[in-house]
Protein backbone atom coordinates (compact mmCIF):
# COMPACT_ATOMS: atom_id res chain seq x y z
CA UNK A 1 0.00 0.00 0.00
CA UNK A 2 1.20 3.44 -1.03
CA UNK A 3 1.09 6.16 2.20
CA UNK A 4 1.91 9.37 1.81
CA UNK A 5 2.08 12.39 3.57
CA UNK A 6 0.28 14.76 1.89
CA UNK A 7 1.87 17.41 4.39
CA UNK A 8 5.34 16.59 5.89
CA UNK A 9 5.41 18.64 9.18
CA UNK A 10 7.91 18.47 11.56
CA UNK A 11 7.72 19.71 15.01
CA UNK A 12 9.98 18.22 17.42
CA UNK A 13 10.17 19.12 20.89
CA UNK A 14 13.30 18.16 22.92
CA UNK A 15 12.16 17.80 26.24
CA UNK A 16 14.03 14.94 28.21
CA UNK A 17 15.54 13.50 31.47
CA UNK A 18 19.02 12.64 30.68
CA UNK A 19 21.88 10.99 32.27
CA UNK A 20 24.94 13.57 31.18
CA UNK A 21 28.58 12.05 30.65
CA UNK A 22 30.91 14.47 32.21
CA UNK A 23 34.86 15.00 33.45
CA UNK A 24 36.17 17.53 35.51
CA UNK A 25 40.22 17.70 35.08
CA UNK A 26 42.78 17.50 34.78
CA UNK A 27 43.13 19.29 37.35
CA UNK A 28 46.28 20.22 39.51
CA UNK A 29 47.67 19.55 42.90
CA UNK A 30 48.07 21.98 45.60
CA UNK A 31 50.04 19.78 48.15
CA UNK A 32 53.23 17.55 47.49
CA UNK A 33 54.24 15.62 50.20
CA UNK A 34 56.99 12.94 51.09
CA UNK A 35 55.11 10.57 52.84
CA UNK A 36 57.56 8.58 55.33
CA UNK A 37 57.99 4.80 55.16
CA UNK A 38 61.07 3.35 55.20
CA UNK A 39 62.27 4.66 51.83
CA UNK A 40 64.38 7.29 50.45
CA UNK A 41 62.67 10.72 50.72
CA UNK A 42 61.42 12.63 48.34
CA UNK A 43 62.91 16.34 47.70
CA UNK A 44 61.25 19.32 46.39
CA UNK A 45 57.47 17.59 46.75
CA UNK A 46 55.86 20.58 45.90
CA UNK A 47 57.36 20.96 42.86
CA UNK A 48 54.83 18.40 40.82
CA UNK A 49 51.99 21.08 40.85
CA UNK A 50 52.96 22.33 37.42
CA UNK A 51 54.84 20.72 33.99
CA UNK A 52 57.97 23.32 34.52
CA UNK A 53 60.54 21.05 34.52
CA UNK A 54 61.01 21.88 38.08
CA UNK A 55 60.51 18.33 39.95
CA UNK A 56 60.53 16.42 43.05
CA UNK A 57 63.51 13.63 43.04
CA UNK A 58 64.19 10.98 44.96
CA UNK A 59 68.09 9.26 44.99
CA UNK A 60 67.84 6.19 44.59
CA UNK A 61 71.02 3.57 44.85
CA UNK A 62 71.05 0.16 43.46
CA UNK A 63 67.78 -1.63 44.13
CA UNK A 64 67.47 1.33 46.37
CA UNK A 65 63.45 2.59 46.71
CA UNK A 66 61.54 5.42 47.53
CA UNK A 67 59.19 6.67 49.59
CA UNK A 68 55.43 7.61 48.47
CA UNK A 69 55.74 11.18 46.69
CA UNK A 70 51.75 12.31 47.60
CA UNK A 71 49.42 14.73 45.95
CA UNK A 72 46.27 15.74 47.18
CA UNK A 73 44.08 19.03 46.90
CA UNK A 74 42.84 18.48 43.51
CA UNK A 75 39.83 20.93 44.24
CA UNK A 76 37.37 19.04 42.00
CA UNK A 77 34.08 20.20 42.39
CA UNK A 78 31.59 17.28 41.16
CA UNK A 79 28.13 18.52 41.54
CA UNK A 80 25.82 16.45 44.59
CA UNK A 81 24.27 13.45 42.97
CA UNK A 82 26.34 12.65 40.59
CA UNK A 83 27.77 9.01 39.83
CA UNK A 84 31.77 8.77 39.46
CA UNK A 85 32.47 6.74 37.14
CA UNK A 86 36.38 6.77 36.41
CA UNK A 87 39.54 8.66 37.27
CA UNK A 88 42.45 8.94 34.93
CA UNK A 89 45.56 9.65 36.20
CA UNK A 90 48.71 11.03 34.66
CA UNK A 91 52.00 11.68 35.66
CA UNK A 92 54.84 13.63 34.23
CA UNK A 93 58.27 12.22 34.86
CA UNK A 94 62.12 10.60 33.81
CA UNK A 95 64.63 9.48 35.92
CA UNK A 96 68.70 9.92 34.80
CA UNK A 97 71.56 7.73 35.77
CA UNK A 98 72.90 3.92 34.76
CA UNK A 99 70.67 2.25 36.68
CA UNK A 100 67.03 1.38 35.82
CA UNK A 101 64.26 2.97 37.41
CA UNK A 102 60.50 1.32 37.89
CA UNK A 103 57.24 2.20 39.68
CA UNK A 104 57.48 0.59 43.09
CA UNK A 105 53.72 1.60 43.51
CA UNK A 106 51.02 3.89 42.27
CA UNK A 107 47.65 4.06 43.93
CA UNK A 108 44.83 6.22 44.44
CA UNK A 109 44.62 8.41 47.66
CA UNK A 110 41.49 8.40 49.10
CA UNK A 111 40.73 9.86 52.44
CA UNK A 112 44.30 10.77 52.89
CA UNK A 113 44.93 6.65 52.42
CA UNK A 114 46.53 5.28 49.46
CA UNK A 115 43.97 2.22 48.68
CA UNK A 116 42.33 0.15 45.94
CA UNK A 117 44.15 -1.43 42.96
CA UNK A 118 48.09 -1.64 42.59
CA UNK A 119 48.23 0.70 39.53
CA UNK A 120 52.36 0.48 39.00
CA UNK A 121 52.92 0.00 35.45
CA UNK A 122 57.20 -0.38 34.71
CA UNK A 123 59.84 1.77 33.94
CA UNK A 124 59.96 5.55 33.91
CA UNK A 125 61.20 6.94 30.93
CA UNK A 126 64.32 8.68 30.33
CA UNK A 127 66.37 10.82 29.91
CA UNK A 128 63.14 13.37 28.95
CA UNK A 129 59.92 13.78 31.07
CA UNK A 130 56.80 11.88 29.49
CA UNK A 131 53.31 11.75 31.30
CA UNK A 132 52.62 8.34 32.14
CA UNK A 133 48.56 7.62 32.47
CA UNK A 134 47.00 5.17 34.78
CA UNK A 135 43.56 4.15 34.88
CA UNK A 136 41.79 3.10 31.89
CA UNK A 137 39.07 4.98 29.88
CA UNK A 138 36.50 6.70 31.53
CA UNK A 139 34.91 4.07 33.99
CA UNK A 140 38.40 2.77 36.37
CA UNK A 141 37.60 3.12 39.82
CA UNK A 142 41.07 1.79 41.02
CA UNK A 143 39.26 -0.79 42.67
CA UNK A 144 36.98 1.13 45.22
CA UNK A 145 34.04 3.07 45.56
CA UNK A 146 33.67 6.53 45.15
CA UNK A 147 31.25 9.39 46.65
CA UNK A 148 31.04 12.42 45.23
CA UNK A 149 32.27 14.13 48.99
CA UNK A 150 35.76 11.51 48.76
CA UNK A 151 36.66 13.43 45.46
CA UNK A 152 36.08 16.69 46.27
CA UNK A 153 37.95 15.99 49.57
CA UNK A 154 41.42 17.98 50.11
CA UNK A 155 43.04 14.57 50.48
CA UNK A 156 41.71 12.73 47.47
CA UNK A 157 44.88 12.42 45.31
CA UNK A 158 47.58 9.99 43.90
CA UNK A 159 50.78 8.61 44.90
CA UNK A 160 53.66 7.28 43.34
CA UNK A 161 57.23 5.52 44.55
CA UNK A 162 59.89 4.40 42.53
CA UNK A 163 62.62 1.79 42.56
CA UNK A 164 65.62 0.88 40.96
CA UNK A 165 66.11 -2.34 39.58
CA UNK A 166 69.27 -2.88 37.69
CA UNK A 167 70.70 -4.05 41.19
CA UNK A 168 73.83 -2.23 40.47
CA UNK A 169 73.53 1.32 38.97
CA UNK A 170 71.89 4.23 40.50
CA UNK A 171 69.30 6.67 39.41
CA UNK A 172 67.54 9.93 40.08
CA UNK A 173 63.87 9.77 40.13
CA UNK A 174 62.03 12.88 38.68
CA UNK A 175 58.58 13.93 39.01
CA UNK A 176 57.57 17.28 37.02
CA UNK A 177 53.94 17.23 37.69
CA UNK A 178 50.71 15.04 38.68
CA UNK A 179 47.39 15.27 37.59
CA UNK A 180 44.22 13.89 37.51
CA UNK A 181 40.56 13.49 35.43
CA UNK A 182 37.47 12.43 36.71
CA UNK A 183 34.55 11.16 34.65
CA UNK A 184 31.16 11.09 36.20
CA UNK A 185 27.55 11.09 35.74
CA UNK A 186 24.79 13.25 36.59
CA UNK A 187 21.08 12.42 35.99
CA UNK A 188 17.41 14.06 36.26
CA UNK A 189 15.88 17.27 35.34
CA UNK A 190 15.40 18.64 32.15
CA UNK A 191 18.47 18.53 30.10
CA UNK A 192 17.27 20.32 27.12
CA UNK A 193 14.32 22.33 25.39
CA UNK A 194 13.80 23.36 22.13
CA UNK A 195 11.04 23.67 20.17
CA UNK A 196 11.09 23.55 16.26
CA UNK A 197 8.05 24.51 14.83
CA UNK A 198 6.01 24.03 11.59
CA UNK A 199 6.90 28.34 10.70
CA UNK A 200 10.47 28.43 11.20
CA UNK A 201 11.06 24.79 9.73
CA UNK A 202 8.57 24.91 6.83
CA UNK A 203 8.39 28.98 6.30
CA UNK A 204 7.12 28.80 3.05
CA UNK A 205 4.01 27.27 1.67
CA UNK A 206 4.00 23.62 1.35
CA UNK A 207 1.94 21.58 -1.32
CA UNK A 208 -1.89 21.01 -1.47
CA UNK A 209 -3.89 18.42 -0.64
CA UNK A 210 -4.03 16.57 -4.21
CA UNK A 211 -7.03 14.35 -3.75
CA UNK A 212 -10.56 14.43 -1.92
CA UNK A 213 -9.94 13.46 1.41
CA UNK A 214 -13.09 11.62 3.01
CA UNK A 215 -15.82 14.05 4.15
CA UNK A 216 -16.32 13.49 8.37
CA UNK A 217 -12.45 12.34 8.59
CA UNK A 218 -11.34 15.09 10.26
CA UNK A 219 -10.70 16.42 13.68
CA UNK A 220 -10.37 19.97 15.21
CA UNK A 221 -6.85 21.26 14.78
CA UNK A 222 -5.71 23.84 17.05
CA UNK A 223 -2.57 26.35 15.65
CA UNK A 224 -1.09 28.16 18.24
CA UNK A 225 0.44 31.64 17.70
CA UNK A 226 4.19 29.80 18.00
CA UNK A 227 2.74 27.43 15.26
CA UNK A 228 2.43 24.40 17.10
CA UNK A 229 -0.20 21.88 16.40
CA UNK A 230 -2.69 20.19 19.08
CA UNK A 231 -5.41 18.45 18.03
CA UNK A 232 -8.71 16.54 20.56
CA UNK A 233 -8.48 12.69 20.10
CA UNK A 234 -10.63 10.33 22.01
CA UNK A 235 -8.91 8.39 24.34
CA UNK A 236 -10.50 5.03 25.20
CA UNK A 237 -13.53 7.14 25.02
CA UNK A 238 -12.20 10.57 26.60
CA UNK A 239 -11.82 13.32 24.83
CA UNK A 240 -7.82 14.90 25.91
CA UNK A 241 -6.14 17.41 23.87
CA UNK A 242 -3.21 15.63 22.29
CA UNK A 243 0.23 17.86 20.81
CA UNK A 244 0.64 17.09 17.15
CA UNK A 245 4.29 16.15 16.70
CA UNK A 246 5.47 13.72 14.05
CA UNK A 247 8.68 13.10 15.17
CA UNK A 248 7.75 11.42 17.84
CA UNK A 249 5.72 8.66 18.90
CA UNK A 250 2.43 8.50 20.21
CA UNK A 251 2.25 8.86 23.73
CA UNK A 252 0.00 9.25 26.81
CA UNK A 253 0.40 10.69 30.10
CA UNK A 254 1.06 8.65 32.99
CA UNK A 255 -1.96 11.25 35.23
CA UNK A 256 -4.07 9.25 33.11
CA UNK A 257 -3.84 6.07 35.39
CA UNK A 258 -4.33 3.78 32.51
CA UNK A 259 -2.78 0.73 32.58
CA UNK A 260 0.80 -0.62 31.05
CA UNK A 261 1.38 -3.58 29.38
CA UNK A 262 4.94 -3.69 29.70
CA UNK A 263 8.43 -2.70 29.49
CA UNK A 264 10.57 -1.85 25.94
CA UNK A 265 13.63 -0.15 25.02
CA UNK A 266 12.74 2.73 22.77
CA UNK A 267 15.16 4.77 20.53
CA UNK A 268 14.66 8.04 20.01
CA UNK A 269 17.07 10.26 18.23
CA UNK A 270 16.80 14.27 19.15
CA UNK A 271 18.73 16.54 17.48
CA UNK A 272 21.48 16.70 19.54
CA UNK A 273 22.04 12.32 20.33
CA UNK A 274 20.66 8.83 20.46
CA UNK A 275 19.12 8.49 23.69
CA UNK A 276 18.06 4.84 24.64
CA UNK A 277 15.05 4.68 27.46
CA UNK A 278 13.43 1.62 28.69
CA UNK A 279 9.88 3.26 28.46
CA UNK A 280 6.21 1.48 29.71
CA UNK A 281 3.67 0.91 26.75
CA UNK A 282 -0.11 0.67 27.05
CA UNK A 283 -2.57 -0.38 24.34
CA UNK A 284 -5.34 2.36 24.22
CA UNK A 285 -8.25 3.31 21.77
CA UNK A 286 -7.66 6.45 19.56
CA UNK A 287 -10.61 8.10 18.15
CA UNK A 288 -9.57 10.33 15.40
CA UNK A 289 -12.17 11.95 13.15
CA UNK A 290 -14.95 9.39 13.04
CA UNK A 291 -12.10 6.54 12.91
CA UNK A 292 -10.71 4.68 16.12
CA UNK A 293 -7.26 3.02 15.94
CA UNK A 294 -6.01 0.43 18.67
CA UNK A 295 -2.62 1.27 19.44
CA UNK A 296 0.55 0.58 21.73
CA UNK A 297 1.05 3.74 22.98
CA UNK A 298 3.89 5.07 25.12
CA UNK A 299 2.95 6.23 28.79
CA UNK A 300 5.21 8.60 29.89
CA UNK A 301 5.33 11.74 32.51
CA UNK A 302 4.24 14.94 30.08
CA UNK A 303 4.83 17.22 32.82
CA UNK A 304 8.27 18.72 31.63
CA UNK A 305 6.51 18.64 28.16
CA UNK A 306 3.31 20.78 29.34
CA UNK A 307 5.57 22.91 31.01
CA UNK A 308 7.62 23.58 27.83
CA UNK A 309 4.37 23.68 25.80
CA UNK A 310 2.84 26.25 28.55
CA UNK A 311 -0.26 23.83 27.87
CA UNK A 312 -1.07 21.01 29.83
CA UNK A 313 -1.47 18.30 26.81
CA UNK A 314 -2.86 14.34 27.72
CA UNK A 315 -0.89 12.85 25.27
CA UNK A 316 1.80 13.27 21.59
CA UNK A 317 -0.27 12.14 18.88
CA UNK A 318 3.36 10.85 16.64
CA UNK A 319 4.24 9.61 13.99
CA UNK A 320 3.51 5.84 14.20
CA UNK A 321 -0.01 6.73 14.41
CA UNK A 322 -0.27 9.18 11.42
CA UNK A 323 1.44 6.50 9.62
CA UNK A 324 -1.43 4.55 9.65
CA UNK A 325 -3.02 6.44 7.45
CA UNK A 326 -2.46 6.82 3.43
CA UNK A 327 -3.08 10.65 3.43
CA UNK A 328 -2.51 13.12 6.19
CA UNK A 329 -4.01 16.80 5.69
CA UNK A 330 -2.94 19.90 8.05
CA UNK A 331 -5.25 22.11 7.03
CA UNK A 332 -4.18 25.51 9.01
CA UNK A 333 -6.49 27.67 7.39
CA UNK A 334 -9.59 25.80 8.70
CA UNK A 335 -8.04 24.48 11.26
CA UNK A 336 -8.42 20.46 10.55
CA UNK A 337 -6.56 17.37 10.56
CA UNK A 338 -7.81 14.62 7.75
CA UNK A 339 -6.51 11.49 8.21
CA UNK A 340 -7.46 8.76 5.48
CA UNK A 341 -6.94 5.46 4.74
CA1 LIG B 1 56.95 20.74 38.15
Amino acid sequence: MKRRLTFFLSSTLLVATLLWAASQGPNNPTLGVNVAGGGVNWANPTNIYASDDARGTAALAASGYSDYLRATGFGFTIPAGATINGIVVGIERSYTGTGTCEDLSVKIVKGGTETGTEKASGAWPTPDDFYDSFGIGTTDLWGTVWTVADINAADFGVSVSATETSGTDTVSARVDHMRITVYYTTAGGVAKRQILNAATLHPAPMQRCEVPLPVGASIPLDVDSRGLLFAHVGLNGHDRLFWVDTGAPTAVSRDLGIPTIGKRTLQTATAFKTVLANVEFARVTLYLGGQHVERPVVVSNLTYMSEALERKVDGVLGYDTLRLFRRVCFDFGKGELTLGR
